[in-house]
């Protein structure tokens, strides 16, 4: 049974998870807190990719060392009991002598699932797993989709007028959203592994796909060109502020940032396989509307943001409509713009 204090520590180490986010694929998010005598000794996160995990992060960070033996370990996520880019978190806390560990949700990588409680265990350890177990899973939908499903979590993303446009009948689609909401999109983007667009976006809009108004990394930009039309070398995903992968039905090749991959194929399924399999582990569809169309006929996909401006056009290429595979979890108020946010049933 887990107390009202215990949801209290967890929710902290979730909340200190969350700074991971962009920096840690294609690792989960985890927190880690350490408590004694009803207080906070210690606190960690998974800071970066192939660094130390949230664990020894919250060990390292203790001042006084004597305090760790007999203290409460709250982690987000199933220590792990496996050498990987660094050796287990399970038998790291045995060793520091930790009395209690309390677990958001167990581990499914074939590498751990259950085998880091197993050692906590044997070693005496007290361990409840599934505080705040819905939370958790819910910060690391991201990686519970990679592990179960074997392929990236897949969010759609559009801008709407209030009529339901996402361009104009010329493909004009400037000044939908407003400046921040165009902001929340690229902290989206930073978040993310990769942005997947179709050849009309780069034709009509010349997107630069990074994250230029929010601090964190350039995701992988990836375009769909089954006509090998992709030529203009001035294009913006062609810069090198970023790696640009071009599905094509013509070549491979690999030239400094660029990469082409042949597809025989376009079907979203092949290309998220394509992706995995190259490591990418989340991909945001940014459009246009046949790119985001296929998408949705085929229910691929995890979540949908939806940016619905009070601008109208009257008439131009109508938005995707998911409400009938969807369910809208929230809505929010970025100043004139409301944002939906849908699951995928
Ligand atoms: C933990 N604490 O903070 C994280 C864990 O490649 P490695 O060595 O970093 O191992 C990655 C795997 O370890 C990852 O797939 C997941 O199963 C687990 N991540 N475990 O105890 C952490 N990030
Ligand atoms: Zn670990």
């Amino acid at each position: 049974m887990s107390l009202p204090e215990d949801k209290k520590y967890m929710q902290r180490a979730i909340q200190l998870a969350e700074y991971g986010r962009g920096y840690v694929s294609p690792n989960p998010l985890v927190g880690c807190v350490l408590v004694k005598n009803g207080e906070i000794i210690g606190e960690g996160w998974h800071r970066k990719y192939g660094e130390n995990h949230a664990e020894v992060n919250a060990i390292e960070s203790v001042t006084d060392k004597s305090q760790i033996p007999g203290c409460t370990a709250y982690v987000t996520l199933e220590p792990c009991a496996h050498f990987g880019n660094t050796p287990p978190c399970a038998n790291r806390l045995v060793e520091e002598k930790v009395k209690k560990v309390i677990i958001g949700h167990r581990d499914p990588n074939p590498k751990v699932n259950g085998g880091g409680i197993k050692i906590l265990k044997e070693a005496g350890i007290e361990v409840e797993v599934g505080v705040l177990e819905e939370e958790c899973q819910y910060q690391n939908r991201v990686f519970l989709t990679n592990m179960e499903l074997d392929r990236p979590f897949i969010v759609l993303k559009w801008a709407q007028t209030s009529d339901g446009f996402v361009a104009r009948e010329n493909f004009d689609s400037k000044w939908i959203s407003n400046t921040l909401s165009r902001q929340q999109v690229h902290k989206l983007r930073s978040e993310i592994d990769a942005i997947l667009v179709g050849y009309n976006t780069v034709y009509y809009d010349n997107p630069e796909l990074t994250t230029r108004d929010w601090p964190g990394n350039n995701p992988v930009r990836v375009v769909l060109d089954p006509r090998n039309e992709l030529k203009d070398k001035r294009l913006k995903i062609f810069n090198k502020k970023a790696n640009t992968i071009i599905f094509n039905s013509s070549e491979n090749l690999v030239d400094g940032n660029i990469h082409k991959i042949k597809l025989e194929d376009f079907d979203p399924s092949f290309v998220l396989e394509r992706l995995f399999e190259a490591g990418i582990r989340s991909v945001l569809v940014e459009g246009g509307s046949i790119t985001l169309g296929r998408w949705i006929n085929t229910g691929e996909w995890d979540e949908a943001h939806v940016y619905i401006s009070p601008v109208t056009f009257e008439n131009g290429i109508p938005a995707p409509i998911i409400a009938g595979q969807g369910k809208l979890q929230k809505e929010k108020q970025i100043e004139n713009d409301i944002v939906q946010f849908w699951i995928n049933n």
